[in-house]
């Protein structure tokens, strides 16, 4: 067998029943999440230090959890001109995407004098996480920060695990400083999200925390959840791509590849009706994956989590895609733009020989932080929404309030709430002949 398996649609529930086992032993890993943030709650930045010794094999002080600004300093020195001026495009255009996004607060006033309406507000302080590990991700830390600073956040803290000798990636830093950040804190896993959430001497708690990261992480933002708001809960990463004959078999491997080397847990799926269009994408991607410096990790998500998928026709591949919701659709069809309106579940839609991932990834607009596992089912991308929360605005007029007031009434009678319908008695009473209250 090659690299990757080749299966019949029919044979396609095998594939979601082995993405469902990428996460085991889920229960004994709560718990020790839970232990860890039990101890962040009791102990605050002393926790922190152990932690961040333990698995980050960092040794901190509390005087050193934050980022001061000579290590920003140090870090501009350090990072070459051309990648700052990538970071600079991909913040403008990120940024104008997001701006649109905006929702504005709206006031509907009536004939009567009533006013209705909904504020729409920015929260006031956001924790977002921007993993380290195996590859360390500017890109994310814009993601996350841009559209939290559009919604006008007051006060935007990050935290990404430092590497062992307890630097940042210069990189992960300068992009924090270009998006506005407010604060950085070298503490990651589940340690960092229970800091965020429940404060400790050095990191004030937040109102929500967002970003994507490892297992621990994600079932920290779950215990967490309730106390605090979070965008998702992320898994690993996937893409899916649909084809038609039409479709070059080098782009198609090579779009799957650069989803497949994020992680051993990555996902990267192929429908086609085209045979031969299966088996070329198939050599392509054996002989891709051979020239890639993160070959080890792309060949295990590739013959683990991933499949070219034989369909019998665009219309099935398109059904399929819907049924498993992926992160990001890939469209390599000759007519894109005739498939979209059928496309009900997916993260993110890239259209055309000319729209691989990773121009998403990086600097396309939109953001990359996307609902995995199937979750496009109900989640919708990180956006401008994620970093604001809306309060409703009622205002009647005494003329409103005679008005409705008797079905009101009649509602908290029915109810058996007697206060309720004398709030309302009590301003009315004697106010106008006719009324009856
Ligand atoms: N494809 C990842 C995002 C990313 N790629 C960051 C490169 N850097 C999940 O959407
Ligand atoms: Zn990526």
């Amino acid at each position: 067998m090659g690299v990757i398996r080749i299966i019949k649609a029919t044979d396609a529930e095998q594939l979601s029943s082995l993405l469902d086992k990428r996460i085991t032993n889920i229960d004994e890993l709560a718990a020790r999440v839970a232990a860890i943030m039990e101890e962040v709650r009791q102990t605050g930045d002393a926790a922190l230090c152990a932690f961040t010794r333990r698995f980050d094999g960092a040794s901190l002080s509390t005087a050193q959890l934050k980022v001061s600004p000579a290590e920003m300093e140090q870090a501009y020195a350090a990072v070459d001109q051309e990648v700052l001026k990538s970071l600079r495009l991909a913040k403008d255009r990120i940024e104008k995407f997001h701006q649109k996004q905006l929702s504005r607060s709206w006031f509907q006033p009536e004939q009567d004098g009533t006013i209705l309406g909904q504020l729409i507000l920015p929260l006031e302080r956001v924790g977002i996480y921007v993993p380290g590990g195996t590859a360390s991700y500017p890109s994310s830390v814009l993601m996350n920060a841009i559209p939290a600073k559009v919604a006008g956040v007051g006060r935007i803290i990050m935290v990404t695990p430092p590497q062992a000798d307890g630097s940042v990636n210069p990189y992960t830093l300068v992009a924090a400083a270009e998006a506005g950040v407010d604060e950085v804190y070298k503490v990651g896993g589940a340690q960092a999200v229970a800091a965020l959430a429940y404060g400790t001497e050095s990191i004030q708690r937040v109102d929500k925390i967002t970003g994507p990261g490892n297992i621990y992480v994600t079932l920290a933002k779950r215990l967490v959840y309730g106390q605090v708001g979070i965008d998702m809960l992320a898994g690993p990463s996937e893409v899916l791509v649909v084809a038609d004959g039409s479709a070059n078999p080098e782009y198609a491997a090579a779009d799957m590849l650069s989803q497949a080397e994020h992680d051993r847990l990555a996902s990267a799926i192929f429908l086609t009706h085209d045979e031969d269009l299966a088996i070329k994408v198939g050599e392509e991607l054996e002989r891709q994956l051979t020239e890639l410096p993160r070959q080890e990790i792309a060949r295990s998500a590739l013959t683990n989590y991933s499949a070219i998928v034989i369909t019998d026709g665009l219309q099935e591949s398109l059904a399929l895609a819907n049924q498993f919701a992926p992160e990001h659709l890939e469209l390599l069809v000759a007519q894109p733009f005739e498939c979209l309106g059928q496309i009900k579940n997916a993260g993110a839609i890239f259209l055309g020989a000319y729209s691989p991932e990773p121009v998403g990834d990086y600097l396309a607009g939109p953001n990359h932080v996307l609902p995995t596992s199937g979750t496009a089912r109900f989640y919708s991308p990180l956006n401008v929404d994620t970093f604001m929360k809306k309060s409703s605005v009622i205002s009647f007029s005494k003329e409103s309030l005679l008005q409705l007031g008797p079905d009101i009434v009649r509602l908290a009678e029915v109810e058996g709430l007697q206060a309720h319908a004398n709030a309302v008695r009590v301003r009315l009473k004697g106010s106008e002949d006719g009324v009856s209250l």
